[in-house]
């Protein structure tokens, strides 16, 4: 397999507003990412994945962007931004930006043209219809709740949002919107970037049947008909002038589909980020419900994409993101500090020991967990607000209290608590009042308590990226599944050449043994890490939560 530098990378992803502040707004910014910058070079990541920075209305944190070129004020100034570029180049760190292009913000001035009159010359850049006997085009859902068609009164028309009605989807069908978006693709290259991860991109061809105005169902707009073509397109005419890494936003991607978008001959994109394990716990109510995914559901669904994947494309790998719960309360276990930090660490190496590149969503390599918000005004999340009215106020399908056990649960918010730096006020991250509470279990959890501590999960993470920088089988080797059917650990193999990996990890809080695991760390070779300082030889319990990683050459 190739070599590539992405294929070696370790990601950190950034959400700005909850990073670091650094003027006592309560937001985070570009200047306080630049001064813990040092921080993330301390843990060995290579990449930043910077979440949207741009000049946004802020009706989705900022995926709703009004200027492509221009930075959030709360964030600072295209100044900070060089600078932010600059210093982060200067540790060897590259920075991967967000592109947001299947929809803008309503605030934006292309949509400002478009709907302003029906023959305005960017009419077309969106996606307008007219209504079906007086109603919505057709029964399309936006994904945060509602129809996904708004009515525009000054031109009796509807244009779809497959978002919040303030995030207007724009019409790739039309060249001149491709161009725009290419162009501001350039414009952000060659300013030194190193690269995108691109927004639900997935969603930008839509099909007929998505936008007919028929009164018809409406369907699904992911893995649209031409998505491939504009794809390839962007590929030729901006994605391989440049040396970069790109990684596609891609709910409802099959590994065939994968194959697709991220497959080594196809031109389009380097990896995507598939949703399958993201997914697993949703029901008819989306997301909101009580289920956790089993062990045998996440076992067979990374199975699946390590080998199906090898040798044709590229795996991401992460356990959560700005979207997503913390990582460590949704797989692992934090009922005590012990198995939260045993459980955060076991996770770790599941992923880090795999094929693809990982992502490190900020907070994670603490262990940082789901933040345990008293009551829906706690809360600033769009997608939350509008599941409650649908849910609660609506539809009745639940009761106040089980909507809130369930936002709780999922709610992206868990993911966007300030970052937890320290001890002091706000968890050292803002002097002024944080834009969302923060997490109260700041003072156990911490960056300060944890950088020099060698037992830490912060110490852990870097050791697992010391690792895979050190062994190429942790990056190219091939993946074998062993104990299938094991109700309790998750074993796996890669090889590379002479290298043999075994990775055992505990899913469970309870001690696993059996004779299929002694058998199997017979021979396997040297303890390359393991969650408990004291790993034992082979041969007994993996203990709760207990993950090691041996090698054999
Ligand atoms: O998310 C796209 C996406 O598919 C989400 O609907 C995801 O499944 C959902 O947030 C889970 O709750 C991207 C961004 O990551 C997200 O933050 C934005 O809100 C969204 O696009 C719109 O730009």
């Amino acid at each position: 397999m190739e070599r590539q530098w992405w294929k070696e990378a370790v990601v950190y992803q950034i959400y700005p507003r909850s990073f670091q502040d650094s003027d006592g707004d309560g937001i985070g910014d570009i200047p306080g990412i630049i001064s813990r910058l040092d921080y993330i070079k301390e843990l060995g990541a290579d990449v930043i994945w910077l979440s949207p920075v741009y000049a946004s209305p802020d009706k989705d944190n900022g995926y709703d962007i009004s200027d492509y070129r221009e930075i959030h004020k709360d964030f600072g100034t295209m100044a900070d931004f060089d600078r932010l570029l600059e210093e982060a180049h200067r540790r060897g760190i590259k920075i991967v930006m967000d592109l947001v292009a299947n929809h803008t913000s309503d605030q934006h001035p292309w949509f400002i043209e478009s709907r302003s009159s029906r023959d305005n010359p960017k009419r077309d850049w969106y996606l307008w219809r007219d209504g079906h006997n007086g109603a919505e085009p057709n029964g399309l859902r936006s994904i945060f709740s509602g129809s996904g068609w708004q009515l525009d009164e000054t031109t009796g028309q509807y244009y779809l949002h497959l978002f919040v009605k303030e995030q207007p989807d724009l019409n790739w069908d039309n060249t001149a919107v491709r161009e725009s978006v290419y162009e501001t693709m350039e414009w952000w290259l060659d300013k030194g970037i190193d690269g995108f991860r691109m927004d639900v991109i997935n969603m930008i061809s839509k099909p007929d049947a998505a936008l007919a105005a028929d009164g018809g169902p409406g369907v699904s707009c992911a893995n649209g008909p031409r998505v491939h073509e504009y794809l390839q397109e962007m590929n030729r005419k901006v994605l391989s002038r440049y040396d970069i890494m790109t990684v596609g936003e891609t709910s409802k991607v099959t590994v065939e589909d994968a194959k697709k978008y991220a497959g080594f001959n196809r031109e389009e994109l380097n990896m995507v980020f598939q949703f399958e394990l993201m997914e697993a716990d949703y029901n008819e109510h989306y997301k909101w419900n009580p289920h956790r995914i089993p062990l045998k559901t996440i076992r067979e669904i990374m199975s699946k994409w390590q080998y199906g994947l090898d040798g044709v494309a590229w795996n991401s790998l992460y356990w959560n993101n700005h979207d997503q719960p913390r990582a460590v309360s949704r797989f692992g276990d934090t009922s005590t500090e012990l198995l939260r930090e045993k459980s955060a660490k076991m996770l770790a190496v599941c992923l880090h020991m795999m094929q693809g590149t990982p992502y490190i969503y900020q907070g994670e390599e603490l262990g940082m967990t789901n933040a345990p918000m008293e009551s829906l005004e706690h809360y600033r999340d769009v997608e939350i607000f509008n599941a409650y009215r649908e849910k609660v106020t609506e539809q009745g399908a639940f009761t106040h209290d089980e909507m809130m056990e369930y936002i709780r649960k999922s709610g992206r918010d868990n993911a966007r608590t300030p970052m937890q730096w320290d001890g002091g006020p706000n968890a050292g991250f803002t002097a002024g009042t944080p834009w969302i509470t923060v997490n109260p279990n700041y003072r156990e959890i911490n960056a300060a308590g944890q950088t020099d501590d060698p037992n830490s999960i912060f110490s852990f993470y870097r050791e697992l990226i010391r690792l895979r920088k050190s062994y190429p089988v942790i990056v190219y080797g091939s993946y074998e599944l062993v104990l299938p059917e094991d109700t309790a650990v998750y074993a796996y193999r890669r090889r590379r050449g002479d290298a043999v990996l075994l990775v055992l990890c505990n899913f469970t809080g309870q001690p696993a043994d059996g004779p299929d695991i002694s058998a199997l760390t017979a021979g396997a070779g040297e303890l390359l890490i393991g969650n408990y300082g004291d790993s034992s030889d082979s041969g007994e319990a993996l203990r709760p939560y207990e993950a090691r990683v041996y090698l054999a050459s």
